[in-house]
């Protein structure tokens, strides 16, 4: 079958976030959008001539579309193999994986996450090495830096159309398209990590559980290990059907977008145990009867629950957790001599960490939790690890947070963010902080001493390679901090994200409400930024 060298000119743009790159729909049905980035992809990672390649997506609108696409420039640029997920779908951790398990050179994973899907929405790709982890910032600035300079791509002269509604191997030019059960792989490793007969006799008892899979990737998955393997009944798993606009919704679990979830938990009557997954299953939301778990806390109570899991019950090497979320892991990484590390946001940052073995746990503030059997965060992952933990411990949500509290202190914790704002307002919000550095530090601020304001760089302790620029930092002697960062996933103009947080080792002063306790930081932070008087908004457009 003949190869055609197509001529084609840069688009601007294309440039990947903190996970790949994500743009509307229209931007990527743009001809030759999509072929010059997946070749820049082609051209920037190495000789895979012959080699396995993995692609899968969370189904939004556009995913099959893009998979053939994929599959007809895999072909002729010389893969040898590529595996895609019945339908086009595989989770984002089901995806790395799969790479592992099948020693792929690496995937490509067609994802804008927990933004919005359909026609007018968004779109999103992103480049997994061999490790099945997110590829590092050199992989993906050597991507853009190609994207810049492209000028010709490579694809079949007739294009092949592969039937993925099918399990069978057909062959393109030569390369074979394997199309593989979505779950099962995933669905295997699960159930080698966690105690499964312990889970299933909890969900046989009078446990009651919600899981919402808001119409995005993790239906299927749910409904093979929830359902089938551990017997959790059908009426637990709601909106498990994905659709390619997941329902018109926004399939983000937090207490704002998960809203139906959060109702059920909250409400009469409400269950054990619930939670929640996104666009393409990588991120998580545990709650308890009228209880919400902060995902910083999740982290650290995982960790500290380690050995209630077959997998972890030799121990764990260490935890790593991005620069934003919360210090709760920390304190018990401080209390088991465990490794600690802080990175810069985004979950390729862990990626050489897992690698050397360094740490077994991640996570981040954005309800993202998970370990080294893959290499990105997994939803499904956390919401094991939490059933695990309540079957062996036969205490409640609430109960086994609030001990923790007791014995490791509270971090309360919150983040503010502010979407959608005028790029211009939102860098004169960062450069208002910058501008205040000097004078910040030393000051007294929210009745505290503030210790040190920066902006927060990371070198990697693997490979030294050094990231700048990575949120701003107003850091406080007593572990208190409000950090302001840009988010580096939209797709219409900035959004500002405020974390804030403060420490409580006093138990009588555990129990306040998040946003009371850091009401002087939350004041604070407006004072040194003037965030809302600069973008025009009285107040977050999502608080978690
Ligand atoms: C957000 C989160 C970050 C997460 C990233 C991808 O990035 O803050 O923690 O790794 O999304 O998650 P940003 O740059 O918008 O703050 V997902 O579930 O979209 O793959
Ligand atoms: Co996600």
């Amino acid at each position: 079958m003949s190869i055609n060298t197509q001529v084609t000119t840069p688009f601007e743009g294309q440039k990947p976030g903190t996970s790949g790159l994500r743009k509307k729909v229209k931007i990527f049905q743009q001809p030759g959008y999509l072929e010059n980035f997946v070749q820049s992809v082609f051209d920037s990672i190495g000789d895979f001539q012959g080699a396995t390649l993995v692609v899968g997506g969370d189904g939004r609108f556009f995913n099959q579309e893009a998979i053939q696409t994929i599959i007809n420039m895999a072909a002729a640029n010389g893969f040898g193999r590529v595996l895609v997920g019945q339908d086009g779908i595989l989770s984002t951790p089901a995806a790395s994986c799969i790479i592992r398990k099948y020693n792929a050179f690496g995937g490509l994973i067609l994802s804008a996450s927990h933004n919005p899907a359909g026609p007018n929405e968004d779109f999103g790709i992103k480049y997994n090495i061999a490790n099945g982890g997110p590829a590092p910032e050199k992989i993906t600035d050597a991507i853009y830096a190609k994207t810049e300079s492209i000028n010709t791509y490579k694809t079949l002269a007739t294009p092949v159309h592969t039937d993925l509604s099918q399990q069978a191997t057909s062959h393109v030019a030569g390369m074979s398209v394997e199309v593989i059960d979505s779950v099962s792989d995933y669905a295997e490793l699960m159930q080698s990590l966690f105690d499964f007969p312990a889970i299933r006799t909890l969900l046989a008892s009078d446990f009651r559980m919600c899981f919402d899979a808001m119409h995005a990737v993790t239906g299927p998955y749910a409904k093979v290990i929830l359902q089938d393997m551990l017997g959790a009944s059908a009426d637990s798993l709601i909106n498990c059907i994905p659709l390619n606009d997941f329902g018109g919704g926004h399939p983000d679990p937090n207490l704002t977008y998960a809203k139906e979830l959060v109702d059920i938990q909250y409400g009469e009557n409400a269950p054990d145990f619930g939670a929640a997954s996104d666009g393409d299953g990588d991120r998580n939301m545990i709650l308890g009867k009228h209880f919400f778990v902060t995902p910083s806390d999740s982290l650290a109570i995982l960790a500290a629950n380690a050995e209630t899991v077959p997998a972890y019950q030799g121990g764990i090497a260490g935890i790593a957790r991005s620069m934003p979320t919360s210090s709760a892991a920390d304190r018990v990484a401080e209390a088991l001599g465990l490794n600690c590390y802080e990175t810069p946001t985004g979950w390729k940052f862990f990626g050489n960490l897992m690698d050397a073995d360094k740490v077994t746990l991640c996570g981040e503030e954005s309800f993202g939790t998970g370990s080294n059997h893959v290499r990105e965060k997994d939803g499904l992952w956390a919401v094991l690890f939490w059933l695990n933990i309540l079957a062996v411990r036969k205490d409640s949500v609430e109960n086994i947070v609030t001990e923790h509290w007791k014995k490791f202190g509270r971090n309360y914790y919150s983040r503010h963010d502010y979407e959608a704002v005028p790029s211009d307002a939102a860098n004169q919000v960062m450069q208002q902080v910058r501008d205040q550095f000097k004078a910040l530090q030393g000051s007294m601020l929210a009745g505290r001493k503030v210790q040190i304001c920066d902006d927060f760089s990371y070198t990697d302790p693997i490979d030294q390679s050094i990231s700048n620029n990575q949120g701003i930092r107003v850091l406080f002697e007593d572990g208190s901090r409000i950090v302001f960062r840009l988010s580096g996933t939209g797709t219409e103009g900035a959004t500002i994200r405020l974390y804030l947080e403060s420490f409580e080792a006093d138990i009588s002063k555990q129990n306040m409400d998040a946003q009371v306790a850091l009401a002087d930081l939350i004041t604070a932070s407006e004072s040194i930024s003037k965030l809302q008087e600069l973008t025009g908004r009285n107040k977050p457009t999502v608080i978690t």
